[in-house]
């Protein structure tokens, strides 16, 4: 028997781990509202699929729960993953495997304590957007990484790993995702809100106007790095490697505009929450400066209550 994968939030992420995994598992994809059963994948070669997916809304769900997934995967944005899966539980074993693929650290920290069974984290540079209700682009292929906070369920983040790899998004089991979900948050906390703010695209942080900024931003996230005990990227020391990872990701992804821009242009609660939220706790915590940071979070607090 093929094994069963519920998929919770039907965003980008969500759809794209749905089309990779339908040909190898039994997939239902979750959300509030009902979408078109055909579902279409571009690759990043181009090439279009369009393949039935199994969705059902979350109403759907609990009046005919199906049978118990393996893994429940987590993919809405950071701030709705704990009231979605409030939603669901009573739908399934307590027991049930979760993989939350949510940015920032707020959700991960939060469900592990609370769920009763393992919870898996994931981080990904897979890159994927919507083109509308029945459609996702599979943009670029990444690197997916999957373990648990406390490193209590290697088998199973090995096992997720070897199946995801297998559907054609290329996995590793970890035993650090504490320190790759700090280090990816660190370069979103730099990049995210300043674009989202100014309205430009990746690139632009290189020019004057911006530069500094970032720089400032930097120097706060890289002490509460070390604070949290987040070792610098790429076997660097102190804050200059976390300048060179940053500055390397404004460069590889300069024409990017950042999910928190997209976010603001359309209108929707940014994911500051999950992004400046634990940086700010943890500079509290601490002891150190953050008035950069939350400037930021001020700044994009006005822009969400504007919308
Ligand atoms: O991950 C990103 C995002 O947009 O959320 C970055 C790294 C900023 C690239 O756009």
């Amino acid at each position: 028997m093929m094994p069963t994968h519920w998929i919770l939030g039907p965003g980008a992420i969500g759809r794209l781990l749905a089309h990779s995994l339908s040909p190898i598992s039994a997939i239902t994809l979750l959300g509030r509202r009902a979408l078109p059963a055909r579902q279409m994948l571009t690759t990043p070669e181009g090439k279009q699929r369009v393949v039935p997916l199994n969705s059902l809304t979350t109403a759907q769900l609990a009046s005919t729960p199906p049978e118990p997934p393996a893994f429940l995967h987590v993919t809405t944005k950071a701030m709705m993953a704990e009231s979605a899966l409030a939603g669901i539980t009573g739908c399934m074993p307590l027991s049930t495997p979760l993989v939350l693929w949510q940015n920032g650290f707020l959700a991960q920290p939060r469900i592990t304590q609370a769920w009763p069974g393992p919870v898996l984290c994931a981080t990904t540079t897979e890159g994927a957007y919507l083109t509308g209700d029945d459609g996702v682009v599979h943009a670029g292929r990444g690197h997916t990484f999957i373990g648990d906070l406390y490193n209590q369920h290697g088998e199973l983040a090995e096992e997720l790993a070897q199946t995801l790899t297998l559907a054609g998004l290329t996995a590793t089991a970890v035993g650090d995702i504490r320190q790759r979900l700090w280090q990816k948050l660190a370069v979103n906390a730099a990049i995210n809100p300043l674009v989202a703010l100014a309205g430009v695209r990746n690139g632009e942080l290189r020019g004057e106007a911006h530069a500094g900024r970032v720089v400032a931003v930097v120097k706060e996230v890289a002490a509460i790095m070390m604070a949290e005990g987040i070792l610098p990227p790429n076997n660097g020391q102190g804050e200059e490697a976390w300048f060179t990872l940053v500055w390397q990701v404004v460069e590889s992804t300069a024409n990017n505009k950042a999910s928190m821009l997209q976010d603001v242009e359309a209108k929707r609660p940014t994911e500051r929450g999950a992004i400046l939220g634990p940086l700010i706790e943890s500079a509290e915590r601490h002891g150190l400066g953050f008035e950069v940071l939350q400037g930021l979070d001020d700044d994009l607090a006005e822009v969400e209550a504007s919308f």
